[in-house]
C-alpha cells in the first residue's frame, strides 16, 4: 500500500483553518519560528528495522495482524511512516534480523521511499540456526579465541552488507558479561572485546564510524562488559577517531542524569548516536517521551547547546533512531507517536533563551535558570512541528490521517492476519 499525495492534500485541506490559527499564534510568540522551522526539516530520525511489528516480552508476543515479512516490506512501512511525518527518511537494519539479497533492488526501493540506510546493527547476542559455535558465554568477550573470530567475522561481514546498501556506520551492541560473581575475569574481558573491537575497526571503510552501545544490564545480571558511558567511551577512546559511544536512553541505571553523560561526551566529540525510547523501570522500550518528557526535552537541550558550540550539524552530526517496540501498540502508530515526541523536544529546546540561560548561570540565579528552561519546556510547540511537517509534504496529524486511510486493515488484508516481523 503507498499513501497517495491526493489524500494527504484532502486531509490536511480539512485542519487547514485551525491550524493557521494555532500557527499563527505559535509564531507571533517566537521571533526565531521560521529559524527553527528550518531545522525540523532537516531533521530525519531513522526507524529500527525491528520496530515495526509487535514486539514481545519474555513471557509472550500479541501479533497485531499485517506486519512485514520481509525487508522489502519493512522498508514499504517505513516509507508509509515518512510519507505522513517526512520525518523519518532513514532504516536502521538489524543482521541477521534482515537478510538483504538484491542490494540493488533493496536500494531502489529505499530511494522509491526517500530513506537511506542509517547504522548495521550486528547481532552476536542469539545463537542462529546454522551458527558453528554458540554465544551463551558471550562474543567479542569471550575466553576462546574461536568464538571472538567468529563473532568479529559476523561484524566485517555487517560492514559489508552495510558498504553495498551505502550505510556509513555500524552499531555494536553486546549482551556480553556475566550473570555471577566469580564468573568472569572483569579484565580479560574488557581486554579480549578490546582485542575483538580492534579487528573490526580495523574493517571500517573510511568514511565509516563505529558506535559502541553500552548497557547496565540484561540479558546478563551481574556484569555487563560495556555496562555504561565510562567503559564505552574507554573503547571508544582506545579504538581510535572513528570510534564513538551510542546513548541508548533505556540504558542507565534508575535516576542516572543522561543529560549530564550528553554533554560530557559531545564535549569530548565522542557522542555518537542516540536510541530514543522511554521507560519506568528498566530498558522498557516504551515510546519515547510518554513517560518521562521533561527528561527528553533536557537530553535536547544539552544536544543543542554541546552541538552548536561544536559547531555540528544537528540533522547530520549524531545517528539519531529509535530504538522502541513493545507489546500492545499499532507498532506503526507508535513509531509515529516517537517521532513527534522527539520533534516536540527539539523543537522546545531550539526555544530556550540560551543567552538568558548563561547569564543567569554566571549570576548564579538558580531561579531563573529554571524559569528559562521551563518556559521552553512548556511552550506549545505542536503547531510549529505541524507547520514543518507541511512544509514537507507531511500530514497536518500522522496519526489521524493514518487510522482515516485505515492502513492497518489494508496492511492486514495484503499480507494477512497472522504474520510475525523478525526481532525482539
Ligand atoms: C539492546 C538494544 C540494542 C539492540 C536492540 C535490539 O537492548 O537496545 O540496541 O540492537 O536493543
Ligand atoms: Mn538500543
Ligand atoms: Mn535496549
Amino acid at each position: 500500500m503507498e499513501i497517495e499525495k491526493y489524500q494527504i492534500d484532502a486531509h490536511n485541506e480539512k485542519l487547514d483553518a485551525t491550524h493557521k490559527q494555532r500557527f499563527s499564534f505559535a509564531a507571533s510568540e517566537n521571533a526565531r519560528v521560521e529559524e527553527v522551522i528550518s531545522k525540523l526539516i532537516k531533521f530525519q530520525i531513522a526507524i529500527p528495522s525491528w520496530a515495526l511489528g509487535t514486539g514481545g516480552t519474555r513471557f509472550g508476543r500479541f501479533s497485531g495482524g499485517g506486519e512485514p515479512r520481509s525487508l522489502e516490506e519493512k522498508i514499504e512501512d517505513i516509507g508509509l511512516l515518512h510519507k505522513l511525518n517526512q520525518s523519518s527518511g532513514a532504516i536502521s537494519l538489524h543482521i541477521p534480523w534482515d537478510i538483504p539479497t538484491d542490494y540493488d533492488a533493496i536500494k531502489s526501493l529505499a530511494a522509491h521511499h526517500n530513506l537511506r540506510f542509517d547504522a548495521m546493527n550486528s547481532n552476536t547476542f542469539q545463537d542462529q540456526a546454522d551458527q558453528k559455535l554458540s554465544y551463551k558465554f558471550g562474543s567479542l568477550q569471550h575466553v576462546d579465541k574461536a568464538v571472538r573470530q567468529q563473532a568479529i567475522d559476523h561484524n566485517i561481514e555487517v560492514i559489508r552488507q552495510g558498504v553495498a546498501l551505502g550505510s556509513d556506520a555500524l552499531t555494536v551492541w553486546l549482551a556480553d558479561g556475566s550473570c555471577f560473581p566469580g564468573q568472569l575475569n572483569f579484565r580479560k574481558a574488557f581486554q579480549n572485546t578490546l582485542e575483538s573491537l580492534e579487528e573490526i575497526y580495523a574493517a571500517l571503510p573510511d568514511a565509516w564510524k563505529v558506535f559502541v552501545e553500552y548497557k547496565a544490564f540484561e540479558p546478563n545480571f551481574y556484569s555487563t562488559t560495556v555496562g555504561d558511558w565510562g567503559q564505552s567511551l574507554l573503547y571508544a577512546s582506545k579504538l581510535g577517531p572513528k570510534a564513538y559511544t551510542l546513548v541508548d536512553l533505556g540504558h542507565h541505571l534508575p535516576n542516572a542524569n543522561i543529560e549530564q553523560i550528553v554533554s560530557l561526551l559531545l564535549m569530548e566529540g565522542k557522542l555518537g548516536g542516540f536510541h530514543f525510547n522511554d521507560s519506568k523501570y528498566g530498558d522498557d522500550d516504551l515510546t519515547a517521551g510518554s513517560m518521562k518528557p521533561y527528561q527528553l526535552f533536557l537530553i535536547f537541550n544539552e544536544l543543542v547547546d554541546g552541538m552548536d558550540a561544536k559547531g555540528i550539524d544537528h540533522a547530520t552530526g549524531l545517528g539519531w533512531m529509535i530504538d522502541a517496540s513493545h507489546n500492545v501498540k499499532d507498532p506503526l502508530e507508535d513509531l509515529l507517536q516517537s517521532v513527534d515526541a522527539i520533534m516536540i523536544s527539539y523543537t522546545q529546546a531550539l526555544l530556550v533563551d540560551r543567552a538568558a540561560l548563561t547569564v543567569a548561570q554566571q549570576e548564579n540565579d538558580v531561579v531563573r535558570c529554571q524559569e528559562i528552561l521551563q518556559d521552553a519546556f512548556r511552550t506549545d510547540v505542536r503547531a510549529i512541528v505541524q507547520e514543518a511537517r507541511l512544509r514537507s509534504g507531511g500530514a497536518a496529524q500522522p496519526v489521524q490521517l493514518y487510522r482515516e486511510l485505515k492502513v492497518r486493515e489494508n496492511l492486514i488484508a495484503n499480507r494477512g492476519l497472522k504474520t510475525v516481523a523478525t526481532g525482539l
